[in-house]
């Protein structure tokens, strides 16, 4: 399968997230990405390619999944962070004061355009920082993913969008979880909007993938699933559990397997197993995999402990669920088996996909 990488993503390196109180390194460093690079040359799936979407139609597909509004304040908060106080631009930007949705407590719609009130309209964390290149970086993994989907449209069995910051935590119009622009959901619609009638997205990382879940919440065109962290102890804390099955128009199209922290690979393939089921039931037509490799177990934030031969076995189940799949790269911290981790995954899909066995 071809992989497009973001040639912009080093642009985005944040310095420190919040954590318990402190400010700790971040774990979401640019180095993720060319362990993964340099691992698939290594061991080539097929080109490595830099995405190439024009201008307009990239604009156009950020609009489909994200708000006008929220795209215009990413485009320009670094300016408007730095505008705060010159001394800015030596720091990130991590918001602080949040609105939160209690009846009459805050107005959702305050009429402030102080940096710091629109930084907690939009962010639902302190642990993402905005940089300077943020916005670009995000921007030109987004086209990674528009690129990915145009590989899938035209044909391909899979396509891999090779992309820092990742994506599966944001929503329309809301940062978080070291994501800003969701790669997986702009995939998603791609799809829809290039003619596949029924999409599912089957969302592997550790976290759950609140962002694409309350995206197509309310759709019956887009199924939604997610492996994960039981909410109750793990980020992101308020979403993600087994009742959410989704709204409206979209009732039934979102499956929540929640499992507990410390799971090993048994349970997850079981819980992989369920959704699968759901993805064959709902007729989908392609793919969308936002792959995580924090389900590890050395990863050193997250709680699974799957090891790197178990990635083969998920790439080649994956593989015979016989669709055209579409991965994202979101989540996975533990930098140096990275690389291996995430390509064992995708040349066990690649076997499966040929009718072989990838082995391990
Ligand atoms: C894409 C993705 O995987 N986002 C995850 C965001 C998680 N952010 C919260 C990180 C909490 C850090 N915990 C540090 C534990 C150190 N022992
Ligand atoms: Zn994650």
């Amino acid at each position: 399968m071809k992989t497009f990488h973001n040639p912009l993503h080093a642009a985005h390196a944040g310095r420190q997230e919040m954590f318990r109180g402190r400010m700790v390194p971040s774990y979401e460093v640019p180095e993720r990405l060319e362990y993964v690079l340099a691992e698939l040359r290594r061991r080539p799936l097929g080109e490595l390619l830099e995405p190439e979407v024009g201008e307009a139609a990239l604009e156009q597909a950020l609009l489909r999944v994200h708000t006008g509004a929220y795209l215009e304040f990413l485009r320009g908060a670094w300016q408007a962070w730095v505008a705060l106080d010159p001394d800015n631009a030596q720091r990130d930007a991590l918001p602080s004061v949040w609105p939160l949705g209690h009846r009459h407590a805050f107005r959702m719609d305050a009429p402030t355009h102080h940096f710091a009130a629109r930084l907690g309209q939009h962010a639902f964390d302190a642990g993402t920082p905005l940089t300077a290149g943020s916005w670009a970086a995000a921007r030109a993994g987004a086209g990674c993913a528009l690129a990915a989907a145009r590989e899938v449209l035209a044909g391909a069995r899979g396509a891999f969008a090779l992309t820092r910051p990742p994506g599966h935590h944001a929503g329309p119009d809301y940062f978080g979880g070291y994501c800003f622009l969701n790669n997986a959901a702009l995939a998603a619609q791609a799809l829809r909007d290039g003619g596949c009638a029924r999409v599912a997205v089957l969302d592997v990382d550790y976290h759950h993938g609140n962002g694409t879940q309350t995206l197509f919440y309310e759709r019956p065109d887009v199924l939604t699933v997610s492996l994960h962290g039981d909410p109750a102890t793990e980020y992101p804390y308020f979403l993600g559990f087994a009742d959410e099955r989704g709204a409206g128009a979209g009732q039934g199209c979102n499956l929540n397997l929640p499992l507990p922290r410390g799971s090993g690979f048994e349970a997850w393939s079981e819980a992989l197993e369920r959704a699968l089921r759901e993805v064959c039931d709902f007729g989908a037509q392609a793919l969308v995999v936002p792959m995580g490799l924090d389900t590890f177990a050395g990863d050193p934030i997250s709680g699974f402990t799957l090891r790197g031969e178990h990635y083969l076995r998920v790439g080649e189940r994956l593989a015979r669920a016989g669709l055209p799949t579409l991965f994202t790269f979101e989540g996975g911290y533990a930098v140096a088996e990275l690389g291996a981790n995430a390509v064992n995954l995708l040349q066990g899909f690649e076997a499966g996909a040929a009718g072989g066995s990838a082995g391990g």
